[in-house]
């Protein structure tokens, strides 16, 4: 058996996305995602996102794995290749936004002309527990002086759901990128990791950014952090509320509304599609109702996840569908059930003769 997916990518940071809203999917978490995106022995990408059934009355869940097989709570370039995704499979026209639930919360990305897709990122977390940091709180920005690998480095901390520590620079070129960039990704004061974003303030409404990915290193541009880097730039008062911000894979547009919510534009992407033999993949579906504490939303499919025994035993779909069955049976006299049986062979082979 093989399973389809999709790869998308916004300014280069890329994604393998796969469609499990029938709740179909087998667990990705872990080595299984890792496989998936190395580039070399994998399809490639720097990230695996999912479309999983909704559990908290959204339209739709997403679940974002990293490349190194972590789980990431948000992901701004993700999501908009997500609703390109969506909008790819199902047929979506222009205007057509989806909520989408996500361990950040509830996210509302939407669809505009040509390649762009706008994102309702929600409000920025402050408070360094929520980051979660432990840069002692400011007012209302977390910044301190670090030492990362040998360097005093000043660190703003800034949650969108995900971390993200912000280091001002006057010069991206002459920056250590690939010791720094690690280093502050592990720094004890970003006990969940963080993402690390390097940025030159241009002008008010320019900033120019380099990224190391929490779980990923380096890419080419990430939504969450270009939001991050917008709040704390503006907190040090060196920026407005709305700037281009300039990433190694192209511009997004960043602004932060009256209503304290982040508004992030840019392009998603269709790359490629293609289909993977199911052995790369995680958990069976045995395993995966077992984690998922045997949720009562998710579909089962008794004929293979139930060969060893009912998976669900409170709720066995297979069991209410038999007790349906009787229950039809209970109120059809021996004729009636002849009469449909004739009536619908005569009209399946009317069908099938094309009369
Ligand atoms: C940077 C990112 N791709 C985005 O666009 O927001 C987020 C991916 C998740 C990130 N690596 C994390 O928080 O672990």
């Amino acid at each position: 058996m093989t399973r389809p997916f999709r790869k998308y990518q916004g300014l280069g940071n890329d994604f393998i996305l796969m469609d499990g809203r029938r709740g179909d999917l087998p667990d990705y978490g872990g080595e299984p995602a890792r496989a998936l995106c190395d580039r070399r022995f994998g399809i490639g990408a720097d990230g695996l996102i999912l479309a999983l059934p909704p559990q908290q009355g959204g339209d739709v869940r997403m679940q974002i794995l990293n490349a190194d097989g972590s789980e990431a709570e948000m992901c701004g370039n993700g999501i908009r290749c997500f609703a390109r995704f969506l909008a790819d499979l199902d047929g979506s026209e222009v205007g057509m936004h989806w909520r989408v639930e996500t361990p950040a919360g509830l996210i509302i990305p939407k669809l505009l002309d040509g390649d762009q897709v706008t994102v309702d990122m929600g409000e920025p977390i402050l408070e360094p527990e929520g980051v979660p940091s432990t840069i002692p709180a400011g007012n209302p920005l977390a910044d301190a002086e670090l030492v990362v690998a040998g360097e005093r480095v000043k660190v703003a901390a800034v949650g969108m759901g995900n971390p993200h520590a912000v280091v001002e620079v006057s010069d991206l070129e002459s920056i250590d990128f690939d010791r720094l960039g690690p280093a502050l990704e592990q720094h004890p004061a970003f006990p969940a990791r963080t993402n690390v974003h390097f940025v030159v303030v241009e002008a008010a409404d320019r900033l120019r950014v380099k990224v190391w990915e929490r779980g990923a290193g380096p890419t080419l541009a990430c939504g969450t952090g270009a939001c991050a880097t917008l709040v704390a730039t503006h907190l040090r008062g060196s920026c407005g509320r709305n700037a281009t911000v300039e990433l190694p894979g192209g511009p997004l547009k960043i602004s932060w509304d009256a209503t304290n919510h982040l508004q992030m534009a840019g392009p998603a992407v269709l790359v490629f599609s293609g289909s993977i033999p199911d052995q790369q993949s995680g958990n069976t579906a045995q395993e995966n109702q077992a984690l998922a504490g045997n949720d009562k939303n998710t579909v089962i499919d008794c004929a293979t996840a139930c060969t060893e025994g009912c998976q669900r035993p409170d709720a066995c779909p297979s069991a209410q569908a038999r007790a349906q069955a009787l229950a039809f049976l209970d109120q059809v006299s021996l004729d009636q059930m002849v009469n449909l049986a004739n009536n619908s062979v005569e009209e399946r082979t009317r069908r099938r003769i094309g009369f």
